[in-house]
């Protein structure tokens, strides 16, 4: 690689410029770009399924309405994601291919079940949290194409928020049987949800050369900690108890102290081998199959179709 064109490079990145994709940029930066928003792209239309299955069983209409119109949002996510690492040169159908073949990761927490209304509740509340902790953070990155998605991005997700927030408080303030169901979804979805920042930043592979170009603008242990930070309080203040007798802040640290998550789990689940990985990859693979006929279509030539009049 040119010594003075990545110089140039990285002094671009060091005055806040954006790069825009026919701007010269390293192999290696293209690369883990490409890497990183099309496993962004496969998690958003992966996981509208968890809460997908909800959609039909939401308890009452309004709950029906907003539940639709978030997961709609979300499949609107990968395909926002997907075109911002199209402008890198990966096609849409490539990425499609390896997600479906499995050779795509995409995020561990949307690999275990929506068993109950109440684990749908905690992924609209605190995955959506969790999601936007990260986002807003990167949307200040240096990649144009992908700042501008996840700009538009949170904006959705912010009402999301609000919706999980709102259907949390609903089971909180609920019957004791309401209560119960949420805690028990709490328990059941705590480990992935620590899991769902990624590895600690020591044994981290990407996170240097992704926080030096400004593609990642926090650390995996950072934004794990800003997400205790913001909704521990939150869901102790209505109640709820978190499965891990360790977890507090540190009052001179000013950081989370928690047990460690169990990382061989999470290797497990991001390499195919969780509880539902098999399950999700049937659906997108049976969704592809069923969806060729509309986009052959949509490929073919308008001259070749023969109206009636013509
Ligand atoms: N799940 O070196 P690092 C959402 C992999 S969107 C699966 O630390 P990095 C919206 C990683 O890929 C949620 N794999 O990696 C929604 C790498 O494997 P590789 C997704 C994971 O990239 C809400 C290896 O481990 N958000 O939820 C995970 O520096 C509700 C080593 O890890 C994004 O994708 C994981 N959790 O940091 C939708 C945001 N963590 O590729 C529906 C963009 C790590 O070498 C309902 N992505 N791995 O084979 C990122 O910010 C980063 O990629 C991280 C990981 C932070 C996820």
């Amino acid at each position: 690689e040119d010594p003075q064109k990545l110089a140039e490079f990285e002094a671009r990145i060091e005055r806040g410029e954006k790069i825009e994709p026919n701007d010269w940029m390293p192999q290696m930066y293209k690369k883990q770009l490409i890497r990183m928003i099309e496993q962004h792209a496969h998690s958003e239309i992966i996981g509208a399924l968890p809460e997908g299955t909800w959609i039909t069983r939401a308890p009452g209409f309004k709950r029906k309405l907003a539940l639709m119109a978030k997961v709609q949002d979300e499949v609107g996510h990968a395909q926002l994601l997907y075109s911002a690492a199209e402008t890198l040169g990966k096609s849409r159908e490539q990425m499609i291919d390896d997600l479906i073949e499995g050779k795509s990761k995409y995020s561990n927490i949307f690999n275990y079940p929506a068993f109950t209304w109440a684990d749908s509740c905690f992924i609209s509340w605190l995955v959506d949290a969790g999601a936007i902790v990260n986002q807003l953070a990167n949307a200040r990155g240096s990649y144009g194409p992908y700042c501008r998605a996840l700009d538009r991005i949170c904006a959705e997700e912010s009402f999301h928020l609000k919706y999980g927030h709102h259907c949390v408080i609903h089971m909180a303030t609920g019957t004791p049987k309401q209560r119960q169901m949420m805690q028990e979804a709490i328990d059941r979805w705590w480990g992935p949800m620590m899991h769902f920042f990624g590895p600690p930043d020591k044994v981290s592979v990407h996170t240097e050369v992704l926080m030096k170009w400004k593609v990642k603008m926090a650390s995996n242990d950072e934004c794990r900690n800003q997400f205790l930070d913001m909704y521990v309080p939150k869901i102790w203040e209505l109640g709820f108890t978190i499965p891990d007798p360790n977890l507090k802040k540190n009052p001179e640290t000013k950081k989370w102290e928690y047990t460690e998550p169990d990382w061989d789990e999470f290797k497990r689940v991001i390499n195919g081998d969780g509880p539902c990985n098999a399950e999700r990859l049937a659906v997108r693979r049976v969704a592809e199959e069923r969806g060729k006929w509309v986009r052959q279509a949509l490929l073919t030539p308008k001259t070749k179709y023969v109206t009636p009049l013509a």
